[in-house]
């Protein structure tokens, strides 16, 4: 018997989760839970890395991403959109009313608008202030380094306190942090998401590896299905989550895989001190595994037992 959950990273995972899980366990749609986890991150100000609250590009706008899968041949995605907040609704209609898997930029907004989704300001408040500090101070985050993410000072940052929990050294990667999820039914049935407004202050233009299929997403029914978060560069770089999907099907648990994926990416990487990156993976019978390059990386997990924020299995680099 599958054992049914819902795998999510980052604490904020937490409050859509909980709202998800209940209908998942009763049998429900595994695309309908991790729709409503994502479009949860994505409404709230306080994540500054997704949806309503993610931080600006270099030049001042807020660009979104979103990928949706239950199969190879069931899978969508939007990046660049710049004038619809719901971005996974977004990538599920392109999976289920086109024909194609991926729409990109201007067009998105069109095709959004032309399934009745209201355009709406993505820059809060919030966002357009830490983006005209970061104006003034470029040095606080350097884009030389391909977007620019760096461990914010803990002084300055509430971090894990926002999404409140106690395991706060969380607090060194916000704003570095798609949500991923994954979920699987009591049917065994799966689907993953991701959604994000990627790296801070990036180069306009570009889209790191959340809304392509196989690099931040990939599920594959009766193998497995794994997301990823972080600096999306590293894991485009060996195509990170169709990997280790792959590295299940070869016999790794959910664990190993990542575990291989994690050290791929440290081999043919010079990795830098601002690197983050986890990957969690879930095989068909739903044990799971998460592991991180960097410390802080959190998890949530929703099953039968309820909904709690765990600590990655491993830490590659434990320690940094
Ligand atoms: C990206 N993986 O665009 C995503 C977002 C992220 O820190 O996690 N940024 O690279």
């Amino acid at each position: 018997m599958p054992n049914p959950l819902l795998l999510g990273t980052w604490s904020f995972a937490q409050q859509g989760i909980e709202r998800a899980l209940a209908p998942l366990l009763e049998g429900g749609d595994p695309l309908d839970a991790c729709e409503l986890v994502c479009s949860t991150a994505e409404q709230d100000e306080k994540v500054d890395s997704v949806g309503y609250g993610g931080l600006p590009d270099a030049s001042g706008f807020v660009t979104l991403d979103a990928a949706v899968m239950r199969s190879p041949a069931e899978c969508g995605s939007v990046c660049c959109v710049r004038r619809h907040l719901d971005v996974t609704k977004l990538a599920r209609l392109v999976m289920e009313k086109t024909s194609h898997v991926m729409l990109a930029g201007q067009a998105v907004d069109g095709f959004a608008s032309s399934h009745g989704i209201p355009e709406r300001e993505l820059v809060s408040p919030s966002a357009r202030e830490a983006w005209l500090r970061w104006q003034s101070k470029p040095q606080v985050v350097d884009q030389s380094q391909d977007g620019g993410l760096r461990p914010r000072d803990a002084g300055t940052d509430s971090g894990g306190a926002l999404f409140g929990h106690e395991l706060n050294d969380e607090r060194r990667w916000t704003h570095h942090d798609t949500i991923g999820i994954l979920a699987m039914n009591p049917d065994g049935e799966m689907a993953g998401a991701c959604s994000t407004s990627g790296t801070p202050y990036k180069q306009p233009g570009r889209v790191g590896d959340s809304p392509i299929v196989g690099h931040g997403l990939y599920v594959e029914p009766g193998v497995g299905m794994a997301v990823g978060t972080g600096e999306g560069e590293l894991l485009m770089g060996v195509c990170g989550a169709f990997a280790t999907v792959e590295a299940m099907r070869g016999g790794a648990s959910p664990l190993e895989a990542a575990r291989e994926i994690l050290n791929r990416v440290d081999k043919h990487f010079e990795l830098e001190e601002h690197h983050q990156l986890a990957v969690i993976a879930c095989d068909a019978k739903g044990s799971m595994g998460a592991v991180a390059l960097r410390e802080g990386f959190r998890a949530v997990v929703g099953d039968a037992d309820g909904v709690r924020v765990i600590e990655p299995d491993e830490v590659l680099h434990a320690g940094t």
